[in-house]
């Protein structure tokens, strides 16, 4: 199918996303205290080529240019996330305002290349010392979550419509608190459970403290999905798929639409029992303005027990014939449709948008050019699910690329490039991909050339 932008709307948003770790560098400039990836990324054996977010793209003083690539390519918006520690180096209490001077001047500068600036919250950057007083898995964390967004909002919310209070918890719980392979590298099922409850409410915290500073902000937040298809049709691989859809997936997005946690499918989510207190049923209930749904690859389920989860199943890579990406994931447009259905399914009101989707291919630079036709195939098939979406009455506005530029991929380093904008990393030159011409060509030139 030929692509063309009307055929989205008129009203649709096109963006670009990144994240404050993954591309600001300046780890420790003009007063910000550190995160739990500073520390993280200097423990051994953790990142896959040793490196960290010290400098990343030097977004912090590339801004300038960076948004005006985003605008010289067509987009209308920039998704990026606000450093918790660059703004409260304490983690409470006094204000950095140099950190906070860094992010007006960002907002401005996309309003004045007429970018949309869309603010993430939190992108997983804890303050360290917050998590020295126990992160996620302490319930004060709630009431430092929220005196921070308020901080953040009183400085923005006079010129930044559209906020995400989280970027995809299931991300930062399950692998800082789970599996141990993000920061802040925990492995335990109780604090898990005790992490994700706090962060539930700290949703709501969230939502509330934009929402007491001003009654015109669009207030959502994000979620990975991530489809889970059983891999037989037997009773055992379909438990399997619904217990690991309700471990990835449900217990980060149902109880903030008053749904509880989906216990009766994975039984081990009650242990999240003994972190509940009376009154957090309602507490803890968010009326979302959107949802930012961020689509990767589905997971075929066998029903495989992992140890550490006592007898939960897990997912296992078996796509032998499907195109595998740089993480080793499976590309499957179709499944960015089932995401969006999902969601749409809890409330076919609600606005929903793609704030994240994207791929890591390996790329290279030939003669000053990056050739990546297996990019601009990826985003071209999962736009066409997009346009599937909005054909049968999901409610899609919008969506972001990820990501702006190649940047620092956690755990796996520098390795994987996700970027539409090839970085050099010695020398921090942005080289524009095909896949960002082919955008270029999608969103500002005339149709009948296309
Ligand atoms: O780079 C990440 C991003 O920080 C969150 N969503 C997934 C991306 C690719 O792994």
């Amino acid at each position: 199918m030929v692509l063309s932008r009307e055929q989205f709307g008129d009203d649709f948003t096109w963006g670009v996303a990144h994240a404050s770790y993954q591309v600001e560098g300046a780890w420790n400039e003009d007063g910000k205290g550190e995160s739990i990836w500073d520390t993280f990324t200097r423990r051994r054996g953790k990142i896959r080529d040793r490196s960290d977010g010290t400098v990343a793209c030097d977004f912090y003083h590339r801004y300038s240019e960076d948004t005006r690539l985003v605008a010289d390519l067509g987009f209308g918006a920039q998704r990026f996330s606000i450093s918790w520690p660059r703004v409260l180096p304490e983690g409470t209490g006094r204000v950095n305002q140099k950190g906070l001077d860094f992010y007006r001047r960002v907002v401005d500068e996309c309003l004045a290349a007429d970018v949309e600036p869309w603010v993430t919250l939190y992108h997983w950057d804890l303050p360290e010392v917050l998590q020295q007083r126990g992160g996620w898995a302490n319930r004060d964390v709630v009431g430092w979550f929220g005196e921070y967004v308020d901080v953040v909002a009183a400085a923005l919310a006079d010129r930044v419509e559209h906020w995400m209070v989280f970027n995809e918890p299931c991300s930062f719980l399950l692998g800082g608190y789970l599996s141990g392979v993000h920061a802040p590298g925990v492995r335990s099922l109780r604090k898990f459970l005790g992490a994700t409850h706090h962060t539930n409410l700290s949703q709501a915290a969230g939502a509330a403290a934009l929402r007491a500073r001003s009654s015109d902000l669009q207030v959502g937040t994000t979620h990975i999905i991530t489809p889970m298809v059983p891999s037989g049709t037997s009773e055992r691989h379909l438990r399997a798929a619904a217990s690991i859809d309700a471990f990835a997936n449900r217990v980060y997005i149902e109880p903030n639409l008053g749904l509880g946690y989906p216990v009766d499918d994975a039984p081990l989510l009650r242990g999240v029992d003994r972190w509940v207190r009376p009154g957090d049923d309602s507490a803890i209930r968010v009326d979302w303005d959107f949802v930012g749904v961020q689509y990767y690859q589905r997971l075929p389920v066998h029903a495989v027990p992992i140890p550490l989860l006592r007898g939960v199943p897990w997912p296992r890579r078996d796509h032998r014939s499907y195109d595998i990406t740089a993480m080793g994931w499976e590309v499957q447009p179709e499944g960015l449709y089932d995401a969006l259905a999902k969601v749409h399914a809890y409330d076919p009101d609600l606005r929903l948008f793609v704030t994240e989707n994207g791929v890591a291919v390996p790329d290279r630079i030939e003669d000053g050019q990056v050739h990546d036709p297996r990019r601009i195939d990826f985003y071209r098939r999962h736009l066409e699910q997009v346009l599937r979406a909005q054909s049968d009455g999901i409610g899609v506005d919008g969506y972001f690329c990820w990501s702006l530029m190649d940047n620092f991929e956690w755990a796996e380093g520098y390795v994987p490039r996700f970027g539409l904008v090839r970085v050099d990393f010695d020398t921090q030159q942005r080289t524009v991909k095909d896949s960002g011409r082919w955008f270029e060509q999608l969103l500002t030139a005339n149709p009948t050339a296309r």
